[in-house]
């Protein structure tokens, strides 16, 4: 699928070192659409946003749901593309007295369940499509009525990666431009610098990590809208290493999960500042309970950004470190993190007459 060439550690381990480049991308492609989407957005006047997508493109949809909701006073929630084929109107939910826009995302914008959720949105007349996508011609792309495509950020790998984050990013631009946030947006083009130190300085802490075979379960823990972030790398352990894993929002944590805490489960925690130390304490609470922690966060953590960038805008930090833990996890297991067992790039469905 890509144009890069892949280094001899593989297609995954290029895509996530090379990932900022197509966060750069990202930031040309939303800003290049700048005026086009906010004359949608004015004459529109939504109602309810609705972000969709399959997998990672689902958890970026609830990653961007909830930022939306930070910054937009307009009801925003994301939804799986499949559930909006099965189940439009539980998924939907009632009518509501005005226009929809429906954001579809979709790395490969060929993704079966998303296509058809998109042409179904059009067909009945709810609203707007605008598609977040990697590859710009393609049947998702052409049900959208804008396409933000960034083909920096294309892939070898089944599992996304850079693919994943440059569409974060655009989210996260998308998000503030809608909602004015010139200071916010501004802060952006500093990621890639960032993100690129970020990866140098602790890839050997994702590899210790990675390569620590007496773990054997893996819990993500995000809250806001870091919820769908830790969905995403949960899935990346998941798809690479084929090991179990859950994402859960923090204080959840308690209520059940926390039983399957021992001394091989890894609680990985993505922390905020605003509520650090309400965080950080159930990861405190269960390296008592003999469970291995490792947290990141702006300042205080096994990881520290100090990106000095505001919450909103360095989010994306949160996924270079530990994709890369799952890539040395995929090694140390013996597997190859370009290719996950059971799994393709796309997902083709014959859904035609149903
Ligand atoms: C979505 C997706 C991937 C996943 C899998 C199948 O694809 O679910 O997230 O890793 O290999 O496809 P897309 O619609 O974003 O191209």
């Amino acid at each position: 699928m890509s144009k890069n060439p892949v280094s001899e550690k593989g297609a995954t381990y290029h895509e996530i070192m090379s990932q900022t480049e197509a966060w750069q991308g990202a930031l040309t492609a939303v800003a290049n659409q700048t005026q086009a989407i906010a004359e949608l957005w004015r004459s529109g006047q939504y109602k309810n946003v609705v972000f969709t997508g399959c997998g990672s493109t689902y958890y970026l949809s609830l990653a961007a749901a909830a930022l939306w909701q930070e910054f937009i006073q307009i009801p925003a929630k994301g939804v799986p593309a499949g559930e909006l084929f099965l189940y439009p109107t539980a998924t939907y939910g009632p009518a509501a007295p005005g226009r929809t826009l429906l954001v579809a995302i979709s790395r490969s914008g060929t993704t079966t369940e998303t296509v058809v959720a998109a042409q179904g949105f059009r067909a009945a007349g709810r609203g707007e499509v605008i598609v977040i996508t990697n590859y710009g011609d393609t049947p998702l792309a052409r049900a959208g009525n804008y396409v933000i495509a960034i083909p920096e950020g294309q892939e070898e790998s089944v599992a996304q990666t850079r693919s994943f984050s440059s569409m974060y990013i655009a989210v996260t631009a998308l998000v503030l431009t809608l909602a004015g946030r010139e200071d916010l947006l501004a802060a952006m083009p500093n990621l890639p610098a960032i993100g690129n130190k970020l990866m140098e300085s602790y890839a050997p802490a994702a590899r210790t990590l990675g390569e620590n075979l007496g773990l054997d379960r893996f819990y993500f823990l995000g809250s806001g809208p870091r919820y769908g972030l830790a969905s995403e790398v949960n899935l990346k352990m998941k798809e690479m290493t084929l090991t179990h894993s859950e994402p859960f929002h923090f204080f959840e944590f308690r209520h059940g999960p926390m039983s399957m805490v021992t001394d091989s489960a890894a609680v990985i925690g993505l922390l905020s500042d605003e509520k650090w130390e309400l965080e950080s304490a159930v990861l405190t609470e269960m390296a008592d309970l003999g469970g291995h922690t490792f947290a990141l966060a702006e300042e205080k953590g096994d990881v520290c950004f100090h990106s000095g960038l505001p919450a909103a805008v360095r989010n994306v930090l949160y996924l270079p470190i530990l994709q890369l833990m799952a890539f040395y996890r995929a090694k140390a297991k013996g597997l190859n993190p370009d290719r996950p067992a059971n799994l393709t790039a796309v997902v083709q469905l014959d859904l035609e007459n149903h």
